[in-house]
């Protein structure tokens, strides 16, 4: 494949030179088939890897990279709740952390299954089925992720009015318990009036976490933003999810921070809160803008 360039390529440019949606090369980075790296901005693929790239379905890197992976998937779209928690219980059996059982497989098998549903090779149907196992999965493994001790704050999650994929979401709040922060997670379709009210409810905030899967939900999330930030002011607001390419698209929807992986979240609002100098609610609101 011709590649014109040296310059490392975003998963947008990749996907333009390849000829396939950015889901389809975000998927062939997260199964370990093109190496890219993470930075602020998002992920960075070197051209001379782009060439390199072979989706043939024979390769057998990608059974190699991924043997959780391609085994949670058939069970998954069986609807096989049982087989699929013992794959899970394997993997971590085997030494995965559940934090990254959710990063590095369940969310790679589901960008994989939208993919499959896309191009035409499964039903919506086999979607729901394997949708459903996933949630159970989640609720299995929740308990793992207590985290004993005072909680640094509390971050309120939510995905904005019409959203329903709201599995992301609820890996994102396990992942934020285990990292030592209280969680109030309201789920999908969340008017932005119900997310105001939930925050003027928690007196120490750290943080807003809004999911957008679905690129039509962006300028509903746009619009929550505004409607938090005109009635309550300056809180740390991050956005992530499928929806959200990286750190300069967040940045547009009026977002302070973004991260493509749940593993990231709780060091950014670290970050976020030790640049501020400030850590609750109250603070946030006497500074209001
Ligand atoms: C499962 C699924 C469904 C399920 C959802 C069940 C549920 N309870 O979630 C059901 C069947 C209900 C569904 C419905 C629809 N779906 Co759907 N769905 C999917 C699928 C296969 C997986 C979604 C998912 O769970 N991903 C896994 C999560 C874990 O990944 P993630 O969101 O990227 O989250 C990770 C990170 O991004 C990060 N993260 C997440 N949130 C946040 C937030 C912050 C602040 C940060 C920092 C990080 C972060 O952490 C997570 C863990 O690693 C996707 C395929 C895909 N590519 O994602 C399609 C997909 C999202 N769906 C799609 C569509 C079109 C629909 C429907 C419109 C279909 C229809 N015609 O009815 C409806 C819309 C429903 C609605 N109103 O929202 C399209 C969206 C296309 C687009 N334009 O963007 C996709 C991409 C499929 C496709 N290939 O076309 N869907």
């Amino acid at each position: 494949m011709p590649v014109a360039s040296n310059r490392a390529l975003t998963i947008n440019e990749a996907a333009q030179r390849l000829g396939v949606h950015y889901m389809t090369v975000y998927r062939y980075v997260r199964l370990g088939m093109l190496p890219a790296r993470k930075e602020r901005s998002g992920w960075r693929i070197e051209t001379a890897d782009l060439e390199r790239l072979d989706t043939s379905p024979t390769v057998p890197a990608r059974k190699r990279s991924a043997p959780w992976h391609t085994r949670l998937q058939a069970r998954m779209l069986a609807g096989d709740e049982a087989g699929s928690w013992r794959v899970v219980e394997a993997a971590i059996g085997s030494g995965l952390e559940p934090r990254d059982l959710y990063c590095d497989v369940l969310t790679p098998v589901l960008h994989a299954i939208g993919v499959l549903w896309q191009d035409g090779e499964i039903g919506v149907e086999d979607e729901h089925l394997a949708s459903n196992v996933a949630s159970a999965i989640i609720g299995r493994l929740g308990p793992r992720f207590a985290s004993r001790g005072r909680a640094k704050g509390t971050v309120v999650l939510a995905m904005p009015a019409g959203e329903r994929h709201d599995l992301g979401l609820a890996m994102l709040a396990d992942v934020l318990r285990s990292d030592g922060y209280r969680v109030l997670n309201l789920g999908a379709d969340t008017p932005a009036s119900a997310l105001t009210s939930a925050i003027r409810a928690v007196d120490d905030l750290s943080a807003v976490a809004l999911s957008v899967v679905n690129g039509e939900g962006l300028a509903t999330a746009t619009s929550s933003i505004e409607t938090i930030r005109h009635s309550i002011g300056a809180i740390p607001m991050l956005i992530g999810g499928a929806a959200i390419e990286d750190e300069e698209s967040a940045r547009r929807l009026g977002a302070d921070g973004w991260a493509g992986d749940a593993r990231e979240v709780g060091t950014m609002i670290s970050a976020i809160t030790a640049s501020r100098g400030r850590k609750h609610l109250a603070s946030y609101t006497d500074g209001a803008t």
